[in-house]
């Protein structure tokens, strides 16, 4: 028997053609011998093992497998969004800017509150080896591993929350990589792969991250960025950064309309209420708090490390947690949820991650 084997990679599987040619004796009625030969053609797909080639071989990505979860939404008289942020997802080394627990417990509350839409306010990822600020060795080569859990936490919460509106508007941080790319490359901006003018760019993080694939919506171009809930409250990243619950009040001044705000980390809300023609008006300003580290493990302008090379802790005055907000087309009421370690309280109900 002869047999030739080829093998070769397409569509993101190995396929395996075999080629065989072999023969067969029968006898006829009279006894005599017939030699046949017979040829046999075999094609196998199956998919590229994982070692498989270089890690910058084009093949496509396993995809993300998402469970929705079966939970009914409950019936509320007005919407209910979540807004959270300032992830700042990133790593020194194998130690993370982002907090696990409080990513967790912001899983919780969109699994139980099955809200009716989700609003990232931005930084969600920190992408610090990419700004402008002095670099450290164990940053690089942290962008992937970033990218790879920004993606992870934006499907589970497309699991928890098959039917919401999810929404990812940019920050500061997001906008590191287009900087990055603006100061010395630019010529890589706006690339697609060829005849491909519908599809979006590949350095884009709403592309790397898989946006369009899990549902969400990406409001890109930090600091304008903003989601509108009603005509009277919009979701932005921000820019204010003042100390001790004053952002709230910095916002309220800047607009007649309310704002949801990250970038501060913290957890603030505040009101102000002021004459108009057709009566009296009142406004909220409110930001959710982080879900980042709040122990002086993300890079910024307190940062330390020792000459171990590890980072040297610190209480930020931060917060973590996330904003319930209940809203129709005139209406908003905004109530911050603040976690207390690994435990919250939802509408008076406590949870633990
Ligand atoms: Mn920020």
């Amino acid at each position: 028997m002869e047999q030739s084997k080829s093998e070769y990679v397409k569509d993101g599987n190995l396929v395996s053609e075999i080629d065989g040619t072999w023969q067969t004796v029968t006898k006829d009625n009279e006894g005599n011998a017939h030699i046949h030969t017979l040829h046999k053609h075999s094609v196998k797909t199956r998919p590229l093992p994982p070692d498989v080639g270089e890690k910058t071989f084009v093949s496509r990505a396993a995809p993300t497998k998402i469970s929705p979860t079966r939970r009914k939404r409950p019936q509320r008289h007005d919407e209910l969004t979540l807004v959270m942020g300032d992830a700042q997802i990133g790593f020194r080394g194998v130690e993370a800017f982002h907090d696990e627990t409080a990513m967790s417990m912001a899983q919780i509350a969109v699994r139980e509150l099955m809200p009716d839409r989700i609003v990232f306010v931005g930084d969600m990822l920190d992408l610090a080896s990419m700004s402008r600020f002095e670099q450290r060795n164990d940053w690089a080569n942290s962008t992937q591993a970033s990218i790879d859990r920004y993606h992870s936490f934006l499907a589970q919460t497309r699991a928890n929350a098959p039917n919401a509106e999810i929404v990812a508007i940019s920050g500061n941080h997001e906008m590191r990589m287009d900087k990055y790319i603006r100061k010395d490359a630019a010529e890589l901006l706006g690339l697609r792969r060829a005849n491909a003018e519908k599809e979006l760019a590949v350095l884009t993080l709403r592309y790397l991250v898989r946006m369009d694939e899990l549902g969400i919506q990406n409001i890109d171009g930090y600091p304008n960025a903003a989601y509108w809930l009603n005509d009277n409250l919009k979701a932005t990243h921000g820019t204010n950064v003042a100390k001790g619950g004053s952002n709230a009040a910095k916002y309220l001044k800047e607009a007649d309309t309310g704002t949801l705000y990250g970038h501060t980390h913290r957890v603030e809300t505040a009101y102000r209420t002021f004459a108009t023609r057709a009566g009296y008006k009142t406004i909220v300003a409110a930001s959710p708090g982080a879900l980042a580290r709040i122990t002086g493990h993300v890079p910024g302008f307190h940062y330390s490390v020792d000459d171990q090379g590890r980072t040297v802790p610190k209480a930020e005055d931060w917060q973590q947690g996330l904003l319930l907000v209940e809203h129709s087309d005139t209406n908003e009421h905004v109530t911050p949820v603040m976690f207390h370690g690994d435990t919250m309280s939802l509408f008076g109900k406590r949870y633990a991650a």
